[in-house]
């Protein structure tokens, strides 16, 4: 079983596949197409194999799946794709719109890093919405991780003032930063996103920082939207693909390095405190390609 294995789009296998012919390139490029990667990814992939096929004379069906993992990789080698908190303390932000699973990645991922020894401190940032902190306390406990929270409706620039204080005086490792999916309007967000910004420089200036947009998988094409919307002003570092359980369209992972230059770091594949991995673009479009 994959990494992935909760994931499965398998393209390749859903095509009857007797020899390479126009055909074949033509049925690949319409899955392609539905398995989210956007048109012209899946147009320029498949021009690529053809030439691949005519030059290296591919004829099997596992050489035409081995040049088209290749393929498919090369899309997704945008940036470093591991975290990079390697300062003492290191900040990760999580930034998207409601609704997309930040709380609970930052949950996983507290547990994650927890594990690997690093000692651990939530910010509950999002002091916007009703019990966001109270939800983030809960992953908390889970995790075995300390939070610092304030009321509802506090500053969430003061919440992190304070999370970057006990960081220092605990002399833990990173603080994984909750922070509003929805304000009044995006203006608002954005400009609070930047005030957090700010706090960071100010009173962490030397440290490592991640800012991960977390997106969606199942809102295919949105998603999208909502990434370069983010990516203008939130200076993104990564993203964290949620709910890839729920869809077999996980080629806007694809469409999202493509786009936006921005690397894929972790997917979310479930409910659950375990259900996150590191992304693998191997491993990946060998899941995808099937
Ligand atoms: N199936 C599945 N569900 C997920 C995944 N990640 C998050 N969820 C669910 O998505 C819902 C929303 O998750 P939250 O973590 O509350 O999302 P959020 O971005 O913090 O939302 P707001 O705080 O409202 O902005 C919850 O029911 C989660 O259990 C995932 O990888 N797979
Ligand atoms: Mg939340």
């Amino acid at each position: 079983m994959g990494i992935f294995s909760k994931f499965k789009s398998a393209i390749l296998s859903s095509l009857s596949f007797s020899k390479i012919d126009e055909e074949l390139f033509e049925e690949l490029e319409e899955s392609l197409i539905l398995s989210d990667v956007g048109v012209n990814v899946a147009s320029a992939a498949v021009e690529q194999l053809r030439t691949r096929v005519r030059k290296e004379k591919l004829e099997t069906e596992e050489q035409l799946k081995a040049a088209l993992r290749e393929i498919l990789a090369a899309y997704l080698q945008v940036g470093e794709p591991t975290l990079a908190v390697n300062t003492r303390p290191s900040v990760v932000l999580f930034i998207g719109v409601n609704g997309v699973g930040k709380t609970t990645s930052i949950g996983k991922i507290a547990h994650r890093m927890k594990s690997e020894g690093k000692k651990v401190i939530l910010c509950a940032g999002d002091t916007f919405r009703a019990a966001a902190a109270d939800q983030l306390e809960i992953w908390s406990n889970r995790a075995g991780v300390d939070i610092v929270r304030q009321h509802e409706g506090a500053d969430p620039g003061a919440v992190l003032f304070d999370a970057l204080a006990a960081a220092k005086a605990r002399n833990c490792d990173v603080v994984l930063c909750d922070t509003a999916g929805r304000l009044h309007n995006k203006q608002n967000l954005m400009n609070e996103l930047a005030k957090m910004r700010k706090i960071i420089d100010r009173e962490a200036p030397d440290s490592d920082r991640e800012t991960l947009l977390v997106l969606d998988a199942t809102t295919g094409q949105n998603g999208l939207i909502q990434a370069r919307q983010f990516k203008e002003t939130a200076g993104l570092t990564g993203i964290i693909l949620t709910k890839l359980d729920g869809t077999a369209k996980g080629g806007i992972v694809i469409a999202i390095a493509q786009e936006l230059g921005v690397p894929v770091k972790f997917v979310g594949l479930g409910e659950g405190i375990d259900d996150l991995k590191p992304f693998d673009a191997q491993e990946f479009v060998a899941d995808m390609i099937g």
